[in-house]
C-alpha cells in the first residue's frame, strides 16, 4: 500500500499552527497582564511592573534547580544555620542568590529583607540606589521538605520606601501590611505557579516550560467563604492555646448540618497548604506553641504577604484576634501566630480563641 504522506504532513502543520496560533492568541503571559494593567497605576512609570517582572525570572530560574534539585547535587544541607537557627539547604542560598540578583539587576529595589539574611540587603548599584520600592521576601519557604519532593515556594512583599532617597534602611520595612503595594507567591509543585495581587484582585499564572513563560490561568481568584478543610500541626495539639484545641474539636467533630467532620490536611509547606486552601477553601492556622511562643511564621515576608493576597481573594487572616495587615512590625524576622483563610472559619476559629484564650494571644 503506497502511503501518500506528502500532503498529509503538510495540512498536519498548518492545522497544528492553527491551533498554535489560536492557542497563543488565547494565553496571556505575565508580561502581558502586566502591561495591560499599568493602567491601575496612573502614576506609576512602569516601575512596580518591572519589580514583578524581575521576580517572574528569578522564579524561572528557582523553578529550574527545584525541578532537577535530585540531580543537581544540590540538596542536603549547606552547612550553615541561617537567622532562625535552621539548617540551610543548598537551594535556600541558590533561591536567595537568584532573587537577591534579579532585584539587584532590575534597578527599581533600593532594598530587600530575606528569611535568609539577618540584616537588610542594601542594593548599592547605580540604579537601585534611589529606587522607590523595597522588597521582604521568603526565598524558598519550606526548603525542609525539598529533599523529599514536596512542593516548596517563595513568597514577596512590595512596599513604597518610606525614607525618601539614599541607600535603603531598615525603617523601609516597618511598615503595615496595609501599606504593602504588591504582594505574591510562586510555588514550585506539579507545576510552576505565581499568584499576586497588587490591591486589586488576585491572579494566577502557570509557568509554561514549553514557552518559558507565565500564562494566566488563574484570573480573579477568590476562596469560599466556607470549606471543609483545616491545616495545623496537630502534633503541637498539647502545647496549642485552649481555643485551638476547642476549635479543632469542633472540625473533628460529627454534624452532617455543617459539613464535619472536616479533613484535615498539613504538607508542612505553608505556601503548599495556604494555595490548597486558596483554591478549595480551608483554613491554616499556626498558633503560638512552647518552642514558638510568638508563632512560627514570621510578619514581614510571609504572613503579611499572604495575608495580602487571602484578603483580596475574599479571605481573612488575623493573629487570632487581630488582623495580621494592622499589626505593627518592629523587628525584620518578628514572628506571629497565623489564622489565614476561609472567612468564615478564620472567624470562628477567632471566636473560640476569644472565648477560651483571650489571655494567651
Ligand atoms: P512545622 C516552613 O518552615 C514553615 O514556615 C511553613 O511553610 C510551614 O507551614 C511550617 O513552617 C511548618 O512548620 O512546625 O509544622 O514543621
Amino acid at each position: 500500500m503506497i502511503h501518500f504522506i506528502g500532503p498529509r504532513i503538510k495540512d498536519y502543520y498548518d492545522i497544528c499552527s492553527i491551533i498554535n496560533n489560536k492557542a497563543m492568541s488565547r494565553v496571556k503571559t505575565l508580561g502581558q497582564f502586566i502591561i495591560e494593567k499599568q493602567a491601575d497605576f496612573p502614576y506609576s512609570k512602569g516601575e512596580l511592573s518591572r519589580l514583578l517582572r524581575d521576580i517572574g525570572i528569578a522564579s524561572k530560574i528557582v523553578n529550574r534547580e527545584v525541578n532537577k534539585a535530585g540531580l543537581a547535587d544540590i540538596l542536603g544541607d549547606a552547612g550553615e544555620i541561617n537567622v532562625q537557627g535552621e539548617n540551610v539547604k543548598k537551594l535556600d542560598v541558590y533561591a536567595n542568590e537568584q532573587f537577591i540578583a534579579a532585584l539587584s539587576a532590575g534597578g527599581e529595589c533600593c532594598a530587600i529583607a530575606s528569611e535568609e539574611n539577618e540584616d537588610i540587603i542594601i542594593v548599592e548599584n547605580e540604579m537601585s540606589k534611589n529606587a522607590k520600592y523595597v522588597v521582604a521576601m521568603d526565598p524558598l519557604d519550606g526548603s525542609s521538605n525539598i529533599d523529599v519532593n514536596v512542593s516548596v515556594g517563595t513568597i514577596f512583599s512590595i512596599y513604597r520606601r518610606t525614607t525618601l532617597t539614599g541607600p535603603g534602611t531598615p525603617e523601609d520595612f516597618y511598615q503595615r501590611g496595609t501599606e504593602q503595594v504588591a504582594a505574591g507567591y510562586v510555588i514550585y509543585g506539579s507545576s510552576c505557579m505565581l499568584v499576586y495581587t497588587t490591591g486589586k484582585g488576585v491572579n494566577g499564572f502557570t509557568l509554561d516550560p514549553s514557552i518559558g513563560e507565565f500564562c494566566l490561568s488563574h484570573p480573579d481568584m477568590q476562596t469560599p467563604k466556607d470549606a471543609k478543610t483545616y491545616s495545623i500541626n496537630e502534633g503541637n495539639y498539647v502545647h496549642f492555646p485552649d481555643g485551638v484545641k476547642k476549635y479543632i474539636k469542633y472540625c473533628q467533630e460529627e454534624d452532617k448540618a455543617t459539613n464535619r467532620p472536616y479533613s484535615s490536611r498539613y504538607i508542612g509547606s505553608g505556601v503548599a497548604d495556604i494555595h490548597r486552601n486558596l483554591i478549595t477553601g480551608g483554613i491554616y492556622i499556626y498558633p503560638t506553641t512552647s518552642k514558638s511562643p510568638n508563632g512560627k511564621l514570621r510578619l514581614l515576608y510571609e504572613c503579611n504577604p499572604l495575608a495580602f493576597i487571602v484578603e483580596q481573594a475574599g479571605g481573612k487572616a488575623t493573629d487570632g484576634s487581630r488582623r495580621i495587615l494592622e499589626l505593627d512590625i518592629k523587628e525584620l524576622h518578628q514572628r506571629t501566630p497565623l489564622f489565614l483563610g476561609s472567612a468564615n472559619m478564620v472567624d470562628l476559629a477567632c471566636e473560640y480563641m476569644k472565648k477560651y484564650s483571650t489571655s494567651e494571644v
